[in-house]
């Protein structure tokens, strides 16, 4: 008999907003472990396609229409989720948004936009999941974390304030769940090429040869990358794995970089 720590078989994971880019790949890594993917998003539309997508991958799947900043409509959705799909054992918090705009430039009222998105959201979701996978006796909880959780960069002011949130928020949740057998932690992914970066990695973007040089691996991720830490914090072989953020980002956290003519 063989036992294997990383089999999802019989697991319900919700990951937010996983209707395309880095949340569809980590969802689809999980489905292949053997997991139902629960997806939500604000519009029919996307979610539909998306499904689509997973169920042409022969993965189970259901979506959801739901916004991860209004509280009650998640209540409403974790409880149709539950009944319908079943109990959610995993969850991933990787719904969110980026604006690029100096400080001096940011509106407040688009700094609070991403800040309640990529950091009030996941409060919200993971609140209210936590309720019943603490009845239950465990889960799998995963926050979408950054470079931006450790690092600044121009114009990512907000994103950077939430994602540096995210990580700290990441550890409470650790803090205060762990007895209930509720691992938290965090996915950090480095840069990857994917719809959120094709501004400022295409056409020729100086940002795309200082990314490459940046990076010891020496190119962008693919979105693929990610899916061996998703099965990893989401599956039996992380049960004593609590608080931690995974960056997974060809080794840009590991270096100091070197000048760009050598
Ligand atoms: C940017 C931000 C993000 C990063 C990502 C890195 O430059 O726009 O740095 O888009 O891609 O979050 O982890
Ligand atoms: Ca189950």
């Amino acid at each position: 008999m063989s036992i294997n720590l990383f089999d999802l078989t019989g697991k319900v994971a919700l990951i937010t907003g996983a209707v395309h880019g880095l949340g569809m790949a980590m969802a689809k890594g999980l489905g292949n472990a053997g997991a139902t993917i629960v997806v939500n998003n604000n519009s029919i539309e996307k979610l539909d396609e998306a499904v689509a997508e997973y169920k042409a991958a022969g993965l189970k799947s259901f979506g959801y229409v739901f916004d991860v900043t209004d509280e009650k409509s998640v209540i409403e959705a974790i409880t149709k989720i539950e009944t319908e799909v079943g109990p959610i054992d995993i969850l991933v918090n990787n719904a969110g948004i980026i604006k690029r705009t100096p400080i001096v430039d940011m509106e407040v009222v688009d700094f609070e936009a991403v800040i309640k998105v990529d950091l009030v959201g996941p409060f919200i979701v993971s609140k209210n999941v936590a309720k019943g996978m603490i009845q239950r006796g465990g889960g799998k909880i995963i926050n979408i974390c950054s470079m931006m959780s450790e690092l600044g960069r121009d114009s990512v002011s907000a994103y950077a304030a939430a994602k540096g949130g995210l990580k700290m928020l990441t550890k409470n949740m650790a803090t205060e769940w762990a007895k209930y057998n509720i691992q938290t932690n965090g996915i950090g992914p480095g840069y990857f090429a994917t719809s959120q970066t094709a501004p400022i990695r295409v056409n020729g973007h100086p940002f795309n040869d200082f990314i490459i040089s940046r990076t010891p691996a020496g190119r962008w991720g693919n979105p693929d990358d990610l899916q061996g830490a998703a099965i990893f914090l989401s599956s039996k072989a992380s049960d004593f794995v609590n608080g931690h953020v995974i960056y997974v980002d060809g080794g840009i956290l590991a270096t100091i970089g070197k000048p760009s003519n050598e």
